[in-house]
């Protein structure tokens, strides 16, 4: 029943779940809840006639495996199989809609084969190069990482403190999509703003001017240098009058350019070995300890030089310091203490001048950072900050000594690991031709057995041991050529994986063109908000390459987002092995059933909100179940006379009735779950299923039966007509126990093969209403009315209100405002 057929008459619904990296540990009971929410939508859209497509697979490469394989002695490939085995009968137990005939693992050669072509076409477009900029580097690791990769300055796996590392690398040119990633962003209208919010700080767009300053040797006034130049980036170009003094970074080139000996007149570095010693602290600080605000700020005078504000040819000292980072705009700042936090806190520690340029505050004792007007400036005084940046851009423009310029926070990717357990990159070196692709019709470049797949520490993967593998033929022209032996980092295989499962098992392209017609974009996409930056950008940025190429006919990969609130343990922790309050769902399933599992991980709270485990919410969820089953089948209730009176009611001989009130109340429960479960608010669902059940019948407000009392009910069963609205809409949510009952009923079908219940407008009306009454716009009664009340009617009753006959004496009415069900306004004068 859930195999997702390419059913092009039936309108499709593509709804995803962020796949699990199956680490040792297997799935603890936070993991599913993500997951059982999507199955409960999946269930309901396929009731209402959706073909559905809500698949599973495996996001299997990576460093945890590998960490997990080298400390257990086994090969990663086996330790991955062996938790994708225990993970996926994890997953079975819950009873979810997976169609398993699309189940994908990114560390399958059929799979990688197309993350490798991906790379490739990148290649070919100039997205994928080489570089040896320093990257980050983790000592215990041993690989190079992506700024993404890192948490707070420190690796996100290990805690290792990061090194700066100069290394060759394969880098993908994010930063060519980073104004498409920001705007597009725009386009997303059912995206949570929190994660938006975040991408846009993660790209990190700003606009400003990038402003090149001379460098010149500060003794000799005739130096016959005049090339050498200092670039900043600056967001206020408009106090360029301000810079007092400038600063590079540790990593600065400019300090190993000057660093060598030099004739007399040639601008050098003349305290080489301060600054050395000084560049050579800076390199083992994380660059968020670098930056901190409360950080007393360091930094030593490059002594020898001095630099030319081009605004008006004043001489400015240069400093190194370590508040500056390479990573950013140029590297480079020109100061303005009068204006900046941290250049105010230098200055003064160093004795800077600190020269005002905007009026507003008193720059001697903090600096002033808000607007205000441009004094001290020339051409710009008395003018704002908008006429002032339009301005100074211009003359710096015509003055050929900057111009306008964005920069981003986003860098770009930093692709290669120098681990085993990735895809290899399909590139050949050649000596002669330089880096080379693999053929196309070679693909997948197959990951070879090792013996040793530990990292080897030097910077090369464990890959650079296999030499009969590395040594072959260059495809272009046939010398010899070695391969890469670098492989690409965790993120790539689950960068694009969402299209791979429209056409999982196709071997000639990465999917169908007329399936990804029919199956794109990915309507719903739920998972962890922990991916809100590095999934969610690099999942974009590879679609809309994708994209670009035409193998995907949307620019935006997942139209609607949503992320889950963690489960926390019952003490409120985190469930994590370290603090053993980690709960198994296995047995959960196994003591309390699947289906209560469900009910009261969608019960617990609202969806996107952490909450703690609690066994009583769930033995309650439980007792739910029980008490739908034991309206048809506990002896003891009597709903039914004798099961002669029960088979009459299933079989249809006998009608059995349904009150007004729970006529009402039902149809205001097909109602409220299906629009609660369409935005994802499971626990509000959840509860009217159990008010609605309750009202059948409720045994534990009656716990003592007495004659009496199984006289009253006896033979009071709803409509079964009724009863089976109730099981539809309880099914996605318990399918294991609807199912049953639904056969139960005499049912052939599945119930899931019925359609999802309607309900009749009229019933679903609130008969009153708090209407408000206002007086001149403002509150001051609420007065319970008919919902239909007429404006005639409204005014009427708001009159007779006492509080409302004081605020009209003496008044005079000039004008009601009706607003039907919700407010009157009475405007008088
Ligand atoms: C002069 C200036 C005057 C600046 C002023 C700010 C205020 P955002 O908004 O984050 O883009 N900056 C530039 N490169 C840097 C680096 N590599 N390390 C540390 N700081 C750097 O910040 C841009 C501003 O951050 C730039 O504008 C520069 O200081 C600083 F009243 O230039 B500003
Ligand atoms: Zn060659």
């Amino acid at each position: 029943m859930y195999k997702t057929k390419d059913d092009k008459k039936k309108k499709k619904y593509y709804i995803l779940d962020m796949f699990p990296y199956p680490s040792g540990a297997g799935l603890h009971v936070g993991h599913p809840k993500g997951y059982i929410a999507t199955d409960v939508f999946a269930r309901m859209k396929m009731m209402q006639g959706y073909n559905v497509l809500h698949p599973m697979g495996w996001d299997a490469f990576g460093l945890p495996a590998e960490n997990y394989a080298i400390e257990n002695k086994v090969h990663p490939r086996v330790a991955t199989e062996k938790n994708i085995k225990v993970f996926k009968n994890q997953l079975l137990k819950l009873g979810f809609t997976y169609d398993w005939g699309r189940e994908i693992n990114t560390t399958d050669p059929d799979y990688y084969k197309w993350t490798q072509w991906i790379f490739l076409r990148m290649f070919k477009k100039g997205l994928a190069y080489e570089s040896r900029e320093p990257i980050n580097w983790c000592p215990s690791c041993q690989t190079g990482l992506a700024n993404e990769d890192l948490e707070n300055g420190k690796c996100e796996r290990c805690g290792s403190e990061i090194e700066r590392k100069p290394m060759r690398q394969w880098v993908l040119k994010i930063t060519d999509y980073a104004d498409r990633l920001l705007n597009d962003l725009e386009k997303l209208p059912d995206w949570e703003e929190s994660i938006k919010e975040m991408q846009r700080n993660w790209i990190g767009r700003s606009e400003g001017a990038t402003v090149r300053f001379s460098v010149i040797a500060s003794e000799a006034k005739q130096s016959n240098e005049r090339d050498n130049k200092l670039e900043v980036f600056t967001t206020r170009p408009d106090t360029l009058f301000g810079c007092t003094y400038m600063v590079v970074a540790p990593e600065h080139e400019l300090i190993k350019k000057l660093s060598p000996p030099g004739r007399d007149g040639e601008v050098r570095i003349k305290n080489l070995k301060e600054v050395k010693k000084y560049v050579e602290q800076a390199r083992r600080k994380s660059d968020l300890e670098r930056t901190e605000l409360q950080k007393e700020k360091t930094g030593v005078k490059l002594e020898g030089l001095m630099a030319i504000n081009p605004v008006n040819n004043k001489e400015i000292p240069i400093f190194v310091a370590d508040y500056v980072l390479m990573g950013y705009g140029t590297g480079a700042i020109m100061a303005v203490p009068a204006h900046d936090k941290r250049d105010w806190e230098f200055a003064k520690k160093y004795n800077l001048p600190i020269a005002e340029v905007l009026k507003g505050g008193d720059v001697n004792k903090e600096a002033f950072t808000s607007d205000g007007s441009h004094v001290n400036s020339e051409f710009l005084n008395g003018l704002d900050k908008k006429e002032s940046l339009g301005k100074i851009i211009k003359w710096l423009e015509k003055n050929k000594v900057g111009k306008k310029a964005v920069n981003y926070k986003l860098k770009d990717w930093v692709f290669s690991r120098q681990r085993y357990w990735g895809e290899p990159i399909p590139i050949i070196h050649c000596s002669k031709c330089g880096a080379v692709a693999v053929p196309e019709k070679d693909l997948p470049v197959k990951l070879p057995e090792v013996k040793n797949y530990e990292p080897t520490g030097t910077g090369e993967s464990p890959l650079a041991n296999i030499k009969d593998w590395i040594n072959t033929k260059c495809p272009k022209c046939g010398g010899p050529g070695k391969r890469e032996t670098n492989t690409m980092p965790q993120w790539a295989g689950s960068s694009w994986y969402w299209l791979r499962y429209i056409d999982p098992k196709n071997d000639k392209a990465l999917v169908d063109e007329k399936k990804e017609k029919y199956w794109s974009p990915v309507d719903f996409y739920v998972g962890g908000a922990e991916h809100a930056t590095r999934h969610l950008i690099y999942a974009r940025f590879w679609h809309k390459f994708l994209f670009d190429i035409g193998v995907v006919n949307y620019p935006e990969p997942f139209t609607r987002l949503q992320h889950v609130g963690l489960i926390l343990a019952e003490d409120g922790r985190k469930m994590s092995k370290r603090w053993n309050n980690v709960i198994n769902p296995d047995d959960i399933v196994e003591k309390y059933g699947a289906d209560s599992m469900r009910v009261y991980e969608m019960f617990m709270g609202p969806f996107s909100q952490p909450c703690a485990w609690s066994t009583n919410g769930l033995v309650g969820a439980r007792r739910f179940l029980d008490k739908t089953w034991d309206y048809l089948f506990a002896d003891y209730m009597g709903i039914f006379i004798d099961d002669n009176d029960r088979n009459q009611w299933i079989s249809g001989k006998r009608e059995g009735s349904t009150s007004h009130e729970i006529e009402v109340l039902l149809n205001k429960t097909i109602k409220k779950v299906t629009e609660d479960i369409e935005s994802f608010r499971f626990n509000t669902a959840v509860s009217q299923l159990m008010i609605l059940r309750n009202s059948f019948y409720d045994i534990e407000e009656q716990p003592i039966l007495t004659k009496s009392h199984i006289e009253l009910i006896s033979g009071k069963c709803i409509k079964k007509s009724d009863f089976k609205k109730f099981l539809i809409l309880l099914a996605p949510f318990a399918p294991h126990l609807a199912e049953e009952l639904w056969h139960e009923l005499g049912n052939k079908e599945s119930v899931f093969k019925e359609k999802w219940p309607e309900y009749d407008k009229k019933l679903v009306k609130d008969e009153t209403i708090n209407l408000v009454v206002q007086i001149n716009g403002k509150l001051r009664d609420t007065i319970l009315v008919a919902a239909d009340i007429s404006e005639k009617e409204a005014r009427e009753e708001a009159m007779k209100s006492e509080k409302i006959k004081k605020w009209l004496e003496g008044k005079e009415v000039v004008k009601i405002i009706f607003v039907k069900g919700r407010l009157i306004n009475i405007v008088v004068k």
